[in-house]
């Protein structure tokens, strides 16, 4: 059994030759052009990043290392009693390339139970917060201030070489996601059942557990197994999407991981991204208290347009980059059509009807590119049904997730020394000069 930090010993270097080799080669070969429309449309299709841990196909959606997400179903270790991914072996994946063995993923799962608990100052600034603020901005605050703790800042601020950036910015995000879920927790513990104590770690449980452990609703095995799906599909969607573009751009000014992620956090507080999954579940239940009890196709496409039409998005559906139904949404209602409690739920079995009948009603709209649902049209009505109502708290947890994917690459990004991001912008009269000369 090896160590996350052995395995990365070995497969640091071939990447290094391999970036190497690309560079020496083929610097100057082109990879598409840029396009005005590029440039005015939020970069989209733009090929300008490099992240390695995911590529997002438009039709087939999300593959981590080459692994979709049935194959990482089949192959990564679930915790033991349960059958879902776990978040230890989607990071191993993610973070190293390789599919770590049973014994390797429980050794992690035990580091980050070790290393849980948070730093005095940081459970007094959550519990000073007001119990109104967001708890997306709450988990921000909380990410930003365990950079005190930070061990990349205080080697940096020592002196260290270039090529030893990246062990100091491992140790940094091992232990930011292994706080992250007594952080979440506790925000949700302070915001929605106040005065009530909170669980201690369990050094024998994986970091989802104890995260639902610590929510308080540790009883429910299926709660427990659906956020490990959850949190571990939500892990990473290649490098472009705000938040982990956003983690990206601070961490290459060497702002630590805690700072880069933090900052993170607050696009994916945005609703065109993570904020949606709390949309979703706020506009369903809307429809519901409009329509009633009487859920028909035109019950629902009246409802719809009547959001269209009011210049609204609708919550859940379109991509920036995906033309089909998420895989994403695909597992998690397949995590529901093996549980008949699930199905004959009223809010499962409108985000379903929802389905039936929104892609047509876009398609016919004519506006997004497409019209199928992302998986935030999925991910909240499950937490409902357990008992997790609190939807303003739903990005919270794509929030401890999304760290997988994000705080990985940093450490590829210093591994590989890649440079402060700095693209060239132009004005709109730049932009004139240089097309007119055409
Ligand atoms: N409902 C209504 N209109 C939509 C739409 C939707 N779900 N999705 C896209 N459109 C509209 C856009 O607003 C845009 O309108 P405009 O021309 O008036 O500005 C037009 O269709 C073209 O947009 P696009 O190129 O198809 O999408 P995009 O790449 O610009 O944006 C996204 C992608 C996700 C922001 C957009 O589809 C959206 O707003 N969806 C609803 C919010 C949502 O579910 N977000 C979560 C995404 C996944 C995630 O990050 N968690």
């Amino acid at each position: 059994t090896k160590t996350i930090r052995e395995v990365l010993q070995e497969v640091i270097p071939q990447k290094q030759a391999q970036l190497q080799e690309l560079k020496a080669k083929h610097s100057q070969a082109s990879l598409g052009d840029v396009k005005v429309e590029n440039v005015i449309g939020g970069m989209r299709g733009l090929k300008a990043m490099l992240w390695d841990a995911s590529v997002l196909d438009p039709i087939e959606g999300i593959r981590f290392h080459g692994l979709s997400i049935p194959d990482c179903q089949k192959q990564l270790t679930p915790a033991p009693g349960g059958k879902e991914i776990i978040a230890e072996s989607m990071l191993w994946l993610l973070l190293t390339g390789r599919v770590p063995t049973e014994a390797e993923t429980r050794q992690l799962s035990r580091e980050f139970a070790e290393k849980g608990d948070l730093p005095k100052h940081v459970e007094q600034l959550i519990d000073s917060l007001p119990k109104t603020l967001h708890p997306m901005t709450q988990l921000g605050m909380g990410v930003a201030a365990l950079n005190h703790d930070s061990q990349f800042a205080a080697a940096y601020e020592r002196g260290i070489k270039k090529s030893e950036y990246w062990t100091h910015t491992l140790e940094d995000c091992i232990n930011l996601i292994a706080r992250l879920p007594a952080l979440a927790a506790r925000i949700y513990r302070n915001v929605y059942k106040p005065g009530t104590p909170i669980a201690g770690i369990n050094k024998d449980l994986d970091l989802v557990g104890n995260y639902v452990n610590m929510l308080g609703y540790g009883h429910n095995h299926d709660l427990t197994e659906y956020l490990r799906l959850y949190i571990a599909i939500h892990g990473d969607h290649e490098g472009g999407n705000a938040s982990a573009h956003t983690a990206h751009l601070v961490g290459s000014t060497l702002s630590d991981p805690y700072l880069s992620y933090a900052a993170a956090l607050f696009a994916l507080a945005g609703p065109l991204h993570g904020l949606a999954n709390q949309e979703v579940l706020r506009w369903q239940m809307n429809m519901q208290k409009e329509i009633g009890d009487k859920i028909t196709h035109e019950n629902i496409k009246e409802f719809l347009w009547k959001t269209l039409k009011s210049g609204q998005v609708v919550p859940g559906y379109g991509h920036g980059v995906l033309r089909n139904p998420d895989p994403r949404f695909i597992a998690l209602q397949e995590f529901c059509s093996t549980r008949p409690e699930l199905l004959a739920d009223p809010v499962i079995q409108l985000v379903k009807q929802t389905y039936e009948v929104a892609p047509g009603v876009l398609k016919e709209h004519g506006k997004t590119k497409n019209p199928y649902p992302n998986v935030d049209a999925a991910s909240g009505c499950v937490l409902y049904h357990y008992g997790l109502t609190e939807f303003k708290y739903y990005t919270v947890i794509f929030g401890v997730s999304r760290a997988l994917g994000a705080l990985t690459q940093l450490v590829w990004a210093r591994a590989l020394n890649l440079p402060l991001e700095r693209p060239k912008s132009l004005s709109i009269d730049a932009i004139k000069q240089i097309v007119e000369k055409q």
